[in-house]
């Protein structure tokens, strides 16, 4: 018995289970074990530049003869060249965030290369929709970093029945309940973040690492402003923000506030005064443990759960 959905076929995976394109995070190392482990690990692009985007499909290459992907960040001033990278580096598959992945579309399909792009609202879909995206990722607003209005169980299934091709739930996923949950709800995979955030193959320093290892589950608040909110624990950083948020400072004030701030939490552990983006799940995520590990456990807790409910009926 496994759990073996479309997604499975589309990518060519062992499991429906998708790393989060993790921007500083989300490195070859970490693509290649996912993916050596049966899910399909992502390459975040973040703002880094082509080159550095090739050095790390490349790499990742080298650890692992599965198929994986690269997460394109549409913010990035490197974009171009990112997708310039991926057609000819022929990566199998793109996640997309932050922007509309739309222009670049005909290339990559031409390419042969699968494209998955986030939503978090039900018009971009619908509009995505009709560029021929394979796939969508719902990613609901218990998610770590950058987040949408609505909830996973709110969003999930109203994308569901607004598109025809798979999609993928993202936002508080964590263990093999939640994974169940997302599958009652149509999803046809679940995409995780956080909780691969402490694999041990993941290169973040270890001060990020531990703080999510010891995060509550109250712990991680919304940074940011004019309606861009960013998911975080709460540190120095995430005071300072709301501390300019209520005296009304400028934006441009708030904006170099964030800057930089993610590598300073991911590579230098820098958890006081850096962006330690994470999910509402991070109480969930309570040791560092292999990547093949975490989703073995995963998938082995949604099927007990899935087999459980089959008994009611
Ligand atoms: O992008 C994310 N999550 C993120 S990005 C990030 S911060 C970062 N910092 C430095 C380098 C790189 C990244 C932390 N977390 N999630 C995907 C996502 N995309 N959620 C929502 C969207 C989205 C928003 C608007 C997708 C499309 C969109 O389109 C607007 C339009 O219509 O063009």
């Amino acid at each position: 018995m496994t759990i073996h959905t479309e997604l499975c076929d589309l990518f060519n995976i062992k499991y429906p289970v998708i790393q989060g394109g993790m921007a500083w995070v989300a490195t070859a190392e970490l693509a290649a074990a996912v993916s050596e482990a049966g899910g399909l690990g992502i390459i975040g692009a973040g703002n880094a530049p082509g080159e550095i985007v090739r050095a790390q499909i490349r790499k990742a290459r080298a650890l692992t003869k599965k198929p994986f992907g690269v997460n394109v960040y549409y913010l990035s001033p490197f974009v171009e060249e990112v997708i310039q990278v991926v057609l000819e580096e022929k990566v199998e598959v793109i996640s997309t965030g932050a922007g509309n992945p739309g222009k670049h579309i005909p290339q990559l399909k031409e390419a042969g290369i699968k494209i998955m792009p986030v939503v978090s609202s039900v018009a971009l879909a619908k509009r995505l929709e009709r560029n021929g995206v394979d796939a969508f990722i719902a990613e609901g607003m218990e998610c770590g970093g950058h987040i949408g209005d609505l909830t996973t169980m709110a969003l999930v299934p109203q994308i569901i029945d607004a598109v025809k091709v798979p999609v993928i739930a993202a936002g508080g996923i964590a263990d093999g309940r939640q994974m169940a949950a997302a599958l009652c709800l149509g999803a046809k995979g679940v995409q995780i973040g956080t909780r691969f955030v402490c694999a041990t193959e993941c290169t973040a320093h270890i001060n990020y690492k531990n703080a999510i290892i010891n995060a509550k589950d109250r712990e991680t608040v919304l940074t940011g402003y004019h309606g861009h909110y960013v998911r975080v624990l709460k540190n120095k950083l995430s005071k300072e923000f709301d501390r300019l948020n209520k005296i009304q400072a400028p934006e441009e004030e708030l904006e170099n506030l964030g800057l930089g701030r993610l590598r300073a939490a991911v590579i230098d552990g820098d958890i006081e005064m850096g962006s330690v983006m994470s999910g509402q799940v991070a109480a969930m995520v309570n040791r560092i443990q292999p990547a093949g590990e975490i989703i073995e456990e995963i998938i082995k807790g949604a099927k007990e759960v899935l087999l459980d409910k089959a008994k009611i009926f």
